[in-house]
């Protein structure tokens, strides 16, 4: 079947009427979107608050060795007080955030705006009382709490930058973002729930503090109240200062291109950059998609499941509802605890009317069987999303049908860390959807398909080749934290005059974008992106361990698993018992989404006479797809190659 002959699946009449956006009005705003950026994002930039209002719209340069990028650069504004305290007037009462706790016997919490503003207002005196000052670094290592947007909202208040540290990570992970971006304070808890299991995350970053300075002060929210070890004069009790701060902060005066964040990302080489967000322009386009993209009206109730240690938490859990005035849901669990139906039994409870989630967790929860679905009224669901990877029809269907009731636009939003928000989307209103594809673009923003040998652009309807953008849109990321250069080279050099994705794709007759996944070495794992040479250089960073080459393999739920080929240092010889032990040493030295699912040993790898392995023929074999490996005969030793095939692990 070809993707054209595929049925759209359009939005129901009654959701068009009442949607923002319909397909007329999305032609339109398009169109002048791309004539004169300008004048668009001039107009749709006056959804903030801005303390002085801007004069210049766009600066923007993609000229490799001059990319500087600024939006609405002469602006004054706060984030804090877009989020927080101009909906005080009007919506003090409203709830802002729902609290869902991990285990569903206690209670929810709901935290009104008034709350939440005097919650931010302490905890940034708190942060003030502890010398952080405009510009200081602050990395936030906590579960999914409202802590952790109080603290993200405190941070922004008095021009903090934080940098969010997914809790799953590990001490040394922690340790090397707190040294890359120079953190003053990391903010954590004692310990945190999830799926009825108990991270230690205080004791975590205690291991982290040994390699920082010790100048480095750590915040502790005591959570679950559980016993940590505590060193005087480092360690602070945040509720309890927070009881004792003053309610009133003043919120600083910001540029609008001054930093908000830096969230560290894995690339195809060295170490996870840290990509940064600036104020003015990522909160425009948080706000934007998130009103557009969920086709969000007041009072509606909105859950994005992502976890606020991924850029999606930071656009679509904080910035973008809270920007907008929304009801934004906080999950603490996993989507199968106390069992496979909890994601929709707080759709029930809390009433939820947009949802967005990752495709693995629907693939998981697809393999559960539809009666966890079905149990729970789903009635106030309005619309769904999801994140992170493409989706394969097989998974959409089952999220349409036993989800959806097949009357529920499903959003496909493809985005990056590096895009702060929604890039390629449907406007559910507006665009009817086809199973697996991202659809178009959302408002000024320009996709053009490369040609990955040459790069020209291929202009025809329907063509296949690597993703990139034309023009710079307000939520791009400015620069990797501390290396420009690195920022430069890694989206602007091998495609002049664009900004490269990493993604490849294909469009359809009907102009449709279907991403079709990384065509670096870089790597999906459940939606979460882990560079290969990452968990190449904590293997053999093991004793044991002379080289390792990792790539990915599809994986029925995983979206794709982490496949590692190990050869031995000599004399060591193979067992299962070092099998585990190397499975434990990458949950250490990076966290447990990293650690490989499949490793075989491999006495060689296939190299090049010049050394360089050769990844394609590791990919085939790990993919199970050895009939065509192509062109062995480069290869330093080709033999090693039947050696790799016979012991594959992953067969059929
Ligand atoms: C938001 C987020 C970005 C990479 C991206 C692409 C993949 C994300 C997708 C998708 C197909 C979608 N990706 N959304 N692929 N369809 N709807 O996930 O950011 O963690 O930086 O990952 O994820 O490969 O390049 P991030």
């Amino acid at each position: 079947m070809t993707d054209q002959a595929q049925t759209a699946h359009a939005a129901p009449e009654e959701f068009i009427e009442k949607a923002h956006i319909d397909a007329g009005r999305y032609a339109e705003m398009y169109a002048a979107s791309v004539k004169d950026p300008v004048a668009f994002w001039g107009e749709h930039g006056r959804r903030l608050d801005w303390i002085k209002p801007y004069s210049t719209v766009k600066n923007t340069s993609f000229e490799f060795g001059k990319v500087d990028i600024k939006w609405f650069e002469d602006g004054v504004l706060n984030v804090a007080a877009n989020c927080i305290d101009r909906h005080l007037p009007t919506r003090g009462e409203q709830t802002a955030i729902i609290f869902e706790p991990d285990d569903p016997k206690d209670p929810a919490q709901h935290i009104t705006y008034n709350e939440l503003s005097e919650k931010v207002n302490r905890f940034a005196n708190v942060l003030l009382s502890q010398g952080v000052m405009r510009g200081d670094r602050v990395v936030i290592y906590l579960p999914m709490i409202p802590e952790a947007a109080y603290a993200m909202l405190a941070c922004a208040r008095i021009g903090a930058i934080h940098s969010v540290v997914f809790a799953g990570f590990s001490p040394d992970a922690l340790a090397n973002r707190i040294n890359d971006c120079g953190a003053k304070l990391v903010i954590t808890a004692d310990t945190a729930p999830r799926g009825g299991r108990k991270t230690a995350l205080k004791s975590n970053t205690d291991a982290a503090l040994l390699h920082c300075s010790d100048k480095v002060r750590c915040l502790v929210v005591k959570h679950t109240g559980d016993q940590t070890t505590w060193i005087d004069g480092r360690d602070v009790d945040v509720k309890y200062l927070m009881d004792h701060a003053s309610p009133d902060c003043p919120a600083r005066p910001m540029s609008a291109e001054d930093p908000l964040f830096i969230l560290y990302t894995s690339g195809s080489t060295g170490k996870p950059k840290g990509v940064v967000h600036t104020s003015g322009g990522y909160l425009v386009y948080a706000a934007m998609t998130h009103q557009y993209t969920f086709d969000y009206h007041d009072g509606d109730i909105f859950w994005c499941t992502a976890d606020v240690g991924w850029v999606t938490g930071h656009s679509y859990i904080v910035y973008g509802p809270l920007a907008n005035g929304a009801t934004t849901l906080m999950f603490e669990g996993v989507p199968t605890y106390p069992d496979a139906g909890r994601f929709w039994a707080v759709c029930e409870k809390h009433k939820v009317n947009q949802f967005y989630t990752a495709p693995t967790a629907i693939r998981a929860l697809m393999g559960q069987g539809p009666e966890w679905v079905e149990k729970y009224d789903l009635s106030d669901l309005k619309l769904l999303g999801t994140v992170g990877e493409p989706i394969n029809p097989e998974a959409w269907n089952w999220y349409n049908d036993h989800v959806g009731k097949g009357t529920r636009p499903i959003v496909d939003t493809w985005w990056q860390t590096e895009t702060g928000g929604h890039m390629i989307t449907p406007i559910p209103g507006a665009i009817p959807t086809k199973p697996g594809s991202a659809t178009k673009p959302f408002f000024g923003v320009q996709p053009v398909v490369l040609d990955p040998t040459d790069g020209h652009e291929l202009t025809d309807t329907a063509v296949e080749g690597v993703l990139a953008i034309k023009d710079s849109w307000p939520g791009q990321m400015r620069t990797v934290w501390g290396d420009h250069e690195r920022f430069e080279q890694t989206y602007f050099q091998q495609y002049k005059g664009y900004y490269f994705s990493g993604d490849g794709c294909r469009r359809d007759a009907d102009g449709y974008y279907w991403i079709t996944g990384r065509v670096d070495d870089v790597i999906n794992v459940s939606g979460h992106r882990m560079g290969t040479a990452e968990v190449e250089s904590a293997l053999v960073a093991h004793a044991k361990v002379a080289e390792a080459a990792v790539v990915g393999y599809p994986h029925p739920v995983k979206g794709q698993g982490i496949y590692a080929y190990v050869t031995l240092m000599n004399g060591v010889d193979p067992s299962d018992s070092l099998r585990k032990d190397l499975e434990a040493w990458v949950r250490t030295e990076i966290g447990p989404i990293a650690k490989p699912d499949l490793i075989q040993w491999a006495p060689g790898l296939p190299k090049t006479r010049s050394g360089k392995i050769m990844r394609r023929i590791l990919r085939k074999i790990a993919e199970d797809d050895f009939g065509a490996l192509g062109d062995t005969s480069t290869l330093a030793d080709p033999s090693v190659v039947d050696d790799l095939i016979e012991n594959r692990m992953n067969r059929g």
